[in-house]
Parts: structure tokens; C-alpha cells; sequence
């Protein structure tokens, strides 16, 4: 049964304390230069957890002026690798060893479960600075053969101070997949996290400095975007700004990007994933992977199979499932174990999937279940699962961000493919059948980052992720991402004898 928020609260003792509520400036722990301060608020009562710096242009100003002066004259690019990799591999074991606490901040901030942050979330953060770590002393160019009388090799050199703005979805695992390689190469970095979740990258800056990460290698302003993000994006003297977030916003931070010093960008934005079940999947299986990549924290997830595409002779029966299975979704407060889906992140999201719920109705799909608010208090949604959803329904273009399930059915896999690349965004899609020939042509002639045949979240850090089409450009994780936070110098001198 959906359990209300609330019910289990009393018994659960949430194991921290709010430490760290400043901007990180040059190792410092400072005060906002206009003394501003903001509310943050706990999703699963919708009532101030603890007032937070906010950053503006002025504190980006100090951050970037320290990281430039860190990058230019400080010691961290020039460190070897391996020098680097000691202080990396560090700064993880810090991580798990206060993983509890800082599962526990996030909990509060983003109303993620307190036992996937535990198991799941934290520990692939401490995981992603050692993947990287493992990377920082193997960075290296190639010798060219040149056609001419000259010898030539490459260089591939840090690209210097980097932005990081970043949404409050996945506030460790997005930090950390941009923070790691970053680090790695020798850039030194400035980080705006969601103004919703800055909890976490304030408690990683105390570890980044016990940790032994020289001051300035790692900036933390906390504040809101069209200040403190904008700021980043139009900064003068910052050489790369890696985002992501929306769509819209990340046009503006490409936009910004242009307008100024040209800085390189990446950008990893939403996305209305495909998940096409064919009539040879097994129902059970096809339920609780459609449940997983709908629902799992609570559908505020970039990759979420938004569009379930389910072949004619499977349709009943799966719809069927799901809607068993959703009746027993647990809501409920993030501490409690029993709990599979938490409170929306925030109010503006929670107001933006309910309206979105009732664009659902009024456009004429069928609600098969769900669709109603719950608990007496915060952001709770009910599992909503939606049928005879149509390609031109809105709840069918645009993404939702929480836990709804839209069923589309479909004949033929030619169908499938053309219905499934109709979207501005590409991301993520699914395939699931026994077919390898189908799952094989269903993977080359969908667009999109990434496509999971057989199963649905499957990541990896070795593993590179990010879009096509409108929902960015540039590779987060596997040895790819590297590419981001460095550049190539072409290093070109005469042989003996050459006419040079
Ligand atoms: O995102 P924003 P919001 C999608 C999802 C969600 C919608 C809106 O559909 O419902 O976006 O969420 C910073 N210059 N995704 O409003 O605003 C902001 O402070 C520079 C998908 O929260 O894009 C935060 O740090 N930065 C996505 C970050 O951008 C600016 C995850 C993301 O916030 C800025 C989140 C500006 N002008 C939302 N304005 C995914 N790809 O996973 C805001 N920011």
C-alpha cells in the first residue's frame, strides 16, 4: 500500500548534524560578500532545514581569482600524476568513511532514500574519484609520424579552471563524475550545485582540504542560478563550464558561453527516453524494469524511461501488472527502509508533475492508477501509471521529471524505432526482447547516448554517457571524459638536414 509520509517519522533518527553552510573559497569557509543568506528546505515536510550562503557574481569572482591563481602559479597541475592519484585516492577513503552522514545531508536536501545513497550513491562517488585517480598518471600524447622533415608530437594539457553547475537529481554522482576527471587532468575547479541540494558539495570541500587537495584546486559557491550559475557561464577567465540541467538553461549557459571568453562547454540536458517491450518479453521481468526506470528516485532522473513503448500482444497484460505492482510502490519518508519513493525534490517540481498529470487526464489518456498528491505533508506523489498515451499528447513530449508511466502501444518494430526517435531529445532508450537481431537493430537505429538491451539503468563508470540531439554534447564517465577537461598541443621541431 502507498503509506503516507509522516507516519514513520518519529521513530527515525536522522544520523547528522548541518556542519557546513558556507561558500568554499581558496580552503576557506567564508561568508557570502553580501552577507545574503538562503532557506533550503526538506522536501519531506516542506519546511526550512537551514539557511545556506549565497554566492553571487562577486563570490564567483574570488573563486575563479583563486582557482586561476591555483591553476597558473599552484602546484596541482604540476604535480605528477601520481601525486594527484595519493591525494584523489585520499580524499575517497574520506568519502566512505563518512558515508552515513553525508547519505543522511542528501537525504534532507534532494528527499532521496537514505539506503541507496548508503549502499548505492555515495560510495560509486568515492568509486568515480578512484576510477579517475587510476587515470591521472596516464595521460599522454602521441608521437606523430608527419609527412614532412619534422618530428611532432602531442601534448594533452589541463584546460585550466573549470565551472561546474550541476542539478539537484544526483547532487554526489553528477558532482563527482565532472570533479573527478577534472581533478585528474590538473584543472582547478569552481562548483555551483543546485540551490536545492548544496548540502553534500559543501561537506566534500571540508574532505577535498583534510584530504590534502591543495587551496583553490576546489571551489564551492552555493547559490542560485540566474546569479551564481550566470556568473560562472559568462566568467572572463574561466576556461570551461560543464553543465548539467535543462534544456532551456543550458542554452543559456552555451549562450553566455558565446557572448564572453568563448569557453568550451558541455552539456548534458533532458531527456523522453524510449523503452520499447516487444511481445516476447517475459511480464514480470518488463514490469519491475519499467517500474525501476520510471519510478526509481521518484522519476527525477535524466535517463527515466518516459515514453513505454509495448508491442499489441503484451499490452493488456503488462499494463495489468504495472498497475498491481505501482498499488504497492511504497511512498514514504526517505529514512524508513521499507521505502522505495520519497518526496519530490522541491515545490516547483512537485506543482510541475501534478500539472502535468492533469494535462495527462484533460488530453485523454486513461489514468489507470495514481495521479493523486499523498501524505499530510511535503512533496509526495502517488505511482501513476497512464495508458493510450498518444505521440503528440504533451505528457508524451515533454519531460515530467517524477513518477509517471506512460504506455504507448505499437505493431511492428519499424514503427517502434520511428515513433521512438521522434523527439527533439537523446538520451537514453531500452529494448527488451529474446531477438538479437531485433535488440541489435533496435540499438543502431535509435538516437540516443546510451541503449540498454535487456535491462534499464545499467551504468558503469567505465562507461560513457551523455546526448544526442538536444540533450547535449560531450561524454561524462569512461576514459572519454578526459577528453573535457583537456586539450591538445601540437609540439612540431626539424630533423637534422631539413630545410627548415
Ligand atoms: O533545472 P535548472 P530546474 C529538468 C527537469 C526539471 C527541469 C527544471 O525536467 O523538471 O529541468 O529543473 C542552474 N545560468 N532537469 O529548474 O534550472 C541551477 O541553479 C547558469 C533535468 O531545477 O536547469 C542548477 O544548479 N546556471 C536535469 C542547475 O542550473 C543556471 C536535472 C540546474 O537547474 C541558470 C535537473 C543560469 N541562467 C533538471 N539557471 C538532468 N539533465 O538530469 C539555473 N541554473
Amino acid at each position: 500500500a502507498v503509506e503516507s509520509n509522516g507516519n514513520t517519522e518519529a521513530s527515525i533518527k536522522i544520523p547528522t548534524q548541518i556542519k557546513f553552510t558556507k561558500l568554499f573559497i581558496n580552503g576557506d569557509f567564508v561568508d557570502s560578500v553580501s552577507g545574503r543568506t538562503y532557506e533550503t528546505i526538506d522536501p519531506r515536510t516542506g519546511e526550512a532545514t537551514t539557511r545556506i550562503a549565497e554566492g553571487d557574481k562577486e563570490d564567483v569572482d574570488l573563486a575563479v581569482k583563486a582557482a586561476r591563481e591555483a591553476f597558473d602559479n599552484g602546484p596541482w597541475p604540476r604535480l605528477p600524476g601520481l601525486g594527484r592519484r595519493r591525494l584523489m585516492m585520499k580524499f575517497a577513503d574520506l568519502i566512505d568513511e563518512n558515508v552515513e552522514e553525508i547519505a543522511a545531508l542528501e537525504a534532507i536536501d534532494a528527499g532521496k532514500l537514505f539506503s541507496g545513497l548508503k549502499a548505492v550513491d555515495i560510495p560509486v562517488a568515492a568509486e568515480t574519484l578512484r576510477y579517475y585517480a587510476g587515470a591521472a598518471d596516464k595521460i599522454h600524447g602521441e608521437t606523430l609520424k608527419m609527412s614532412r622533415e619534422l618530428q611532432g608530437y602531442t601534448l594533452r594539457e589541463p584546460i585550466g579552471v573549470v565551472g561546474i553547475i550541476i542539478p539537484w537529481n544526483y547532487p554526489s554522482n553528477i558532482l563527482f563524475l565532472k570533479v573527478a576527471p577534472a581533478l585528474a587532468t590538473g584543472c582547478t575547479i569552481v562548483i555551483k550545485p543546485a540551490e536545492q541540494t548544496p548540502l553534500s558539495a559543501l561537506y566534500y570541500a571540508h574532505l577535498a582540504k583534510k584530504a590534502g587537495i591543495p587551496d583553490g584546486v576546489f571551489n564551492v559557491v552555493t547559490g542560485y542560478g540566474h546569479t551564481a550559475g550566470a556568473a560562472i557561464s559568462s566568467h572572463m577567465d574561466i576556461d570551461k563550464v560543464t553543465f548539467t540541467g535543462s534544456t532551456e538553461v543550458g542554452r543559456l549557459v552555451m549562450e553566455a558561453a558565446a557572448k564572453s571568453n568563448l569557453k568550451s562547454v558541455s552539456l548534458e540536458l533532458g531527456g523522453k527516453n524510449p523503452f520499447i517491450v516487444c511481445d516476447d518479453a517475459d511480464v514480470e521481468t518488463a514490469a519491475n524494469l519499467v517500474l525501476q526506470g520510471s519510478l526509481c528516485n521518484k522519476g527525477e532522473v535524466c535517463v527515466a524511461s518516459s515514453r513505454i513503448f509495448v508491442q499489441e500482444g503484451i499490452y493488456d497484460q503488462l499494463s495489468k501488472k504495472l498497475v498491481e505492482k505501482a498499488k504497492t510502490w511504497v511512498v514514504g519518508d526517505p529514512f524508513d527502509p521499507r521505502t522505495l519513493q520519497g518526496p519530490q525534490v522541491d515545490k516547483k517540481q512537485y506543482d510541475k508533475i501534478l500539472s502535468y498529470i492533469e494535462v495527462g487526464k484533460t488530453e485523454g489518456a486513461t489514468l489507470l492508477t495514481g495521479g493523486k498528491p499523498c501524505g499530510e505533508k511535503g512533496y509526495y506523489i502517488e505511482p501513476t501509471v497512464f495508458s493510450d498515451v498518444k505521440d503528440d499528447m504533451r505528457i508524451a513530449k515533454e519531460e515530467i521529471f517524477g513518477p509517471v508511466i506512460s504506455l504507448m502501444k505499437f505493431k511492428t518494430i519499424e514503427e517502434a524505432i520511428k515513433r521512438a526517435n521522434a523527439t527533439k531529445y537523446g538520451l537514453a532508450a531500452g529494448i527488451l526482447t529474446k531477438d538479437l537481431n531485433i535488440a541489435n537493430t533496435v540499438s543502431r537505429s535509435i538516437r540516443a547516448g546510451i541503449i540498454w538491451i535487456n535491462c534499464y539503468f545499467a551504468f558503469d563508470l567505465d562507461c560513457p554517457y551523455g546526448g544526442y540531439k538536444m540533450s547535449g554534447f560531450g561524454r561524462d564517465f569512461g576514459m572519454q571524459a578526459l577528453d573535457q577537461y583537456l586539450q591538445v598541443k601540437a609540439v612540431v621541431t626539424p630533423l637534422y638536414n631539413s630545410p627548415w
